[in-house]
């Protein structure tokens, strides 16, 4: 194992509950049936793809200038709440990990969706521990295609194969499985039935658990 790549939200922190808050005050503006059950289909779902899940809930057409104008005032309500996160919204257990990656020599990458990732690794103040972070500006192709992953491989100049994928989401584990890395799921083995390995909290990784499941 050289690098291990991180997804943010659900796995670094958990920034899903504003991303709800966010939509959920949109969908009421538009009068839409939008609750936490239907949220969990938007998890590592970029911006665009969401509103599209969002507006699926009613049967009004908008054109593509009123949606970008929509996903906008949805971040906007966002970038308005991820201004209070701080360095204890870090899941369990990451900032150790970090900390011990680091120490072994280990690469650290971030392969996010969301566009607001910069900021919030800053707000986290975890950003000096990536060595890089994938603009996601410039991914084609979102989960569960490889590309961002392969990207973040490609950025550390490391092998895929020598690469450990960590997500919370399905359509992430299938982006880390298709680009030839091993897959660490977060979350329950129903949701992270793809995954080379799961465990059910952040905490219980540590450099230890990847090292000797990766060899594996
Ligand atoms: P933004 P991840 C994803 O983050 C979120 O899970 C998803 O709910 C969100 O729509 C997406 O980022 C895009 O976020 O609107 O900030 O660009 O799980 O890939 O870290
Ligand atoms: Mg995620």
């Amino acid at each position: 194992m050289k690098a291990v790549i991180f997804d943010l939200d659900g796995v670094i922190t958990d920034t899903a509950e504003y991303h709800y808050l966010a939509w959920k005050s949109l969908a009421d503006e538009l009068g839409l049936p939008f609750d936490k059950e239907y949220n969990e289909k938007l998890k590592g779902v970029s911006r665009m793809e969401s509103l599209e899940l969002i507006l699926a809930l009613g049967n009004a057409q908008y054109t593509d200038e009123q949606k970008y104008q929509l996903a906008d005032q949805k971040n906007e309500l966002y970038k308005e709440m991820i201004k209070k996160v701080t360095p204890a919204d870090l899941l369990p257990g990451i900032e150790s990990l970090l900390k011990e990656l680091k120490e072994a020599g280990i690469l650290i990458a971030l392969a996010s969706a969301s566009k607001n990732a910069p900021f919030i690794l800053d707000r986290l103040e975890v950003t000096p521990y990536f060595d890089h972070v994938v603009d996601v500006t410039q991914i084609k192709n979102g989960k569960p295609d490889p590309e961002i992953f392969l990207t973040g491989a490609a950025k550390l100049g490391v092998l895929p194969s020598d690469c450990v994928g960590v997500e919370d989401a399905e359509a992430g584990i299938e982006s880390i499985r298709s680009a030839g890395m091993y897959a660490v799921g977060v979350g329950t083995p129903a949701q992270m039935q793809k995954a080379d390995l799961i465990v059910a909290s952040t905490s219980e990784l540590t450099l230890d658990l990847l090292k000797s499941s990766h060899a594996n």
